[in-house]
């Protein structure tokens, strides 16, 4: 293609996809709410609020293929994650429909269906159960995916993301973990995909102790490589098995099940603005 856009670009996962994302297009355009630098001639940076509608069109504009990775990774309070996640999400989608539809890869998270118990498994299909307002964001930002298939042939690859890290480093991480290089085969295959469609598609690596069933989009034929299990020495020798009640055993969402409603910043009168 000749331009993918990379969303949340500045975070942790869009520093790591950057660099391993550029062979798609001959032209990375990476948009941030923060400020980020190109690391060569063929990468353009736009800073861009999600909530900015008219900002969301022009970065949009001219893009092929968007990783949209951008907004609130994590639970806050309601006015952070209704700017970036809710009317963010809204703003992508109005400006992919303006500017040719191009196929859209959505990070949404297993906090989705994170008050599931761990010893449930899950298919793409099972009804959701958010672990939180950010959960409630990602199903938010999913049914907006599917709409917009259903009414406009818009295509969305709905990654249900687990814990994209390098290695994994606890318990629960041995069920949920997506190594980086399996993420990577997996947005080659959505964007490679002669049909992609809207599928859920469970963000996962080839986990041994894995909850989550893709044979409903086991047409695209995305295979991970990896194993958490490999990683089941060190964690056993370094982290301490937590209590059968604690959350981050018990729940799929781990610690965002035990998370507070996060209530937004009060301002009195005489606050500094
Ligand atoms: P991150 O928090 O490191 O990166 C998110 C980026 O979005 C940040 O650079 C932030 O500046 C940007 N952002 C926040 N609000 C914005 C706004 N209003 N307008 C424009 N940009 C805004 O998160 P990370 O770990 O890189 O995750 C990327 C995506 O994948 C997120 O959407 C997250 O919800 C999702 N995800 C990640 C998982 C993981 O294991 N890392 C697991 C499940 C989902
Ligand atoms: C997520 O959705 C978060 O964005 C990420 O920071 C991790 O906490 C991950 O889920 C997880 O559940 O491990």
């Amino acid at each position: 293609m000749k331009r993918l856009l990379i969303t949340g670009a500045a975070g942790g996962l869009g520093q790591m996809l950057r660099g391993r994302l550029g062979h798609l297009a001959e032209t990375l355009r990476l948009s941030d709410v923060v400020p980020l630098q190109p690391n060569g001639p063929t990468d353009e940076v736009m800073v861009c609020d999600l909530a900015d509608e008219a900002a969301v069109f022009d970065v949009v504009a001219g893009c092929d293929g968007i990783v949209h990775l951008g907004g609130v990774s994590v639970e806050r309070g309601f006015d952070v994650i209704d700017a970036a996640n809710l009317r963010g999400i809204y703003n992508l989608y109005e400006a992919a429909r303006a500017n040719g539809q191009p196929r859209i890869i959505f990070a949404s998270s297993n906090h989705t269906i994170g008050f599931y118990p761990q010893d449930r498994r899950l298919g793409a299909d099972d009804p959701v159960r958010p672990d939180g307002l950010y959960g409630v964001s990602k199903v938010f930002g999913e049914a907006m995916a599917r709409m917009y298939y259903e009414k406009f042939g818009q295509e969305t690859a709905i990654i249900r993301i687990g814990s994209c890290t390098p290695e994994p480093t606890n318990w629960r991480m041995l069920s949920t973990w997506l190594s980086h290089d399996d993420l990577v085969s997996l947005i080659e295959t959505a964007f490679r995909a002669p049909r992609l469609g809207c599928p859920i598609i469970w963000g996962a690596s080839a986990n041994d102790a894995g909850w989550w069933d893709n044979s409903a989009s086991s047409y695209l034929g995305w295979v991970p490589r990896d194993n958490a299990a490999d990683h089941l020495d060190r964690i056993a020798a370094t982290v301490p098995r937590p209590a059968p009640d604690d959350p981050v055993i018990r729940y799929q969402g781990g610690s965002f099940a035990a998370e507070p409603i996060h209530r937004n910043p009060i301002f009195k009168p005489d606050d500094p603005i």
